[in-house]
């Protein structure tokens, strides 16, 4: 089958001249934001402030901004998990929103009755996440398929962890996107757990995109940690969907370097392995990269810190002194309330 490739399991070497200079400090950016957040996230977790699960990103922001980031936020459509702030920055989402949402203050999009993510924003094409893991994959492909079937080509991109891609729910909407040529990018996060579980309890494959030459569609296995690299294969997959060829299965590997949430010490992670890929962190090496090849200075990249964590609290100042929901807010959008 002509659209179905194997991945060789190596990381495709390519060429950073994809992207212009303004381009490089715009992913640069959105890492920082989506760190930055995640890094407030954790405080304000421990001081009773952040509500709901706290689930960390830390070492997968590269995944969440370099796959976004070869959408074309006016066409196609986002649906993220739960690890995928950075996607949410891409597509333009307000940070202001994103505060009261997750400190569950007036004006969250849940009403405050849950700051974990589980918000949608249909006006900047975000939608999800749906929870029950896999179940959000079908709902991504037929939302690509209802355009398809209107003459429309909406690619969709989403996620779905290592352990979450066990899920029977996973397979169907594989099989079903490749027959139909579905526009559809999924990405499998293999952060290598899933909560205490490791992939050797997961799967007996090497590849979870091997899985792809089974479907009949495109697959690769990619260092999750290069945001260049998650940019250039997910440009290529949006444009194989773009010439009606179908989905692709893209796997990224990085490493969740915090517990599950954060009510979870992960100590039954070994700490060699949080130290190596530690070394591979992908905004620090991203970091790098762009000064050595003259992109900002490190004084430029150091300002541009600096100016991130100032919005952050800002952000979160204007978010603390919002009133809380009002208590019965808690008792609409059910099914039954007493
Ligand atoms: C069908 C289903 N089973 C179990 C859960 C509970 N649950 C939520 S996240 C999670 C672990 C997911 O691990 P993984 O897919 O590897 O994603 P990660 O959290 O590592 O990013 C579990 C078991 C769920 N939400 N849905
Ligand atoms: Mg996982």
């Amino acid at each position: 089958m002509k659209s179905t490739q194997r991945s060789s399991g190596k990381p495709a070497s390519k060429s950073t001249s994809l992207l212009t200079a303004d381009q490089r400090k715009e992913l640069l950016s959105y890492m920082l934001m989506a760190r930055e957040f995640d890094t407030a996230m954790l405080r304000l977790y421990r001081q009773g402030k952040a509500f709901g699960g706290v689930y960390s990103q830390l070492g997968n922001e590269a995944v969440s901004v370099g796959s976004a980031y070869a959408l074309d936020r006016d066409r196609d459509v986002l649906f993220p998990m739960h690890r995928n702030i950075g996607s949410h920055f891409v597509f333009g989402q307000d940070l202001d929103q994103l505060m009261v949402n997750h400190l569950a203050r007036e004006g969250s999009q849940m009403r405050g009755t849950d700051g974990t993510g589980h918000y949608a924003d249909p006006a900047r094409r975000i939608y999800g996440n749906v929870s029950h893991l896999g179940a959000m994959i079908p709902v991504a492909a037929g939302f690509s398929l209802a355009d398809q079937l209107r003459g429309i080509t909406t690619v969709s991109l989403t996620f779905i962890g290592d352990g979450g891609a066990q899920v029977g729910e996973v397979h169907e909407a594989l099989n079903f996107a490749s027959v139909h040529k579905i526009p559809l990018i999924l990405i499998i996060e293999n952060n290598q757990y899933a909560y205490s579980t490791p992939n050797s309890l997961e799967f007996a494959c090497e590849r979870l995109s091997d899985r792809a030459l089974g479907y009949g569609m495109y697959g690769t296995t990619i260092d999750g940690t290069d945001v260049e690299l998650v940019y250039a294969t997910c440009l290529e997959a949006v444009e194989r969907a773009r010439r009606g060829e179908g989905p692709s299965l893209i796997e990224t590997r990085t490493m969740r370097m915090r517990g599950h949430a954060e009510h979870d010490d992960f100590s039954y992670v070994p700490k060699d392995l949080l130290e190596e890929w530690a070394t591979k962190d992908p905004v620090e090496t991203y970091i790098t990269r762009i000064v050595r090849d003259g992109v900002m200075t490190a004084d430029e990249v150091k300002a541009l810190r600096e100016t991130t964590l100032a919005t952050m609290i800002a952000s979160i100042d204007r978010a603390l002194e919002r009133a809380w929901p009002a208590p019965e807010e808690g008792f609409k959008n059910v099914f039954m309330s007493i």
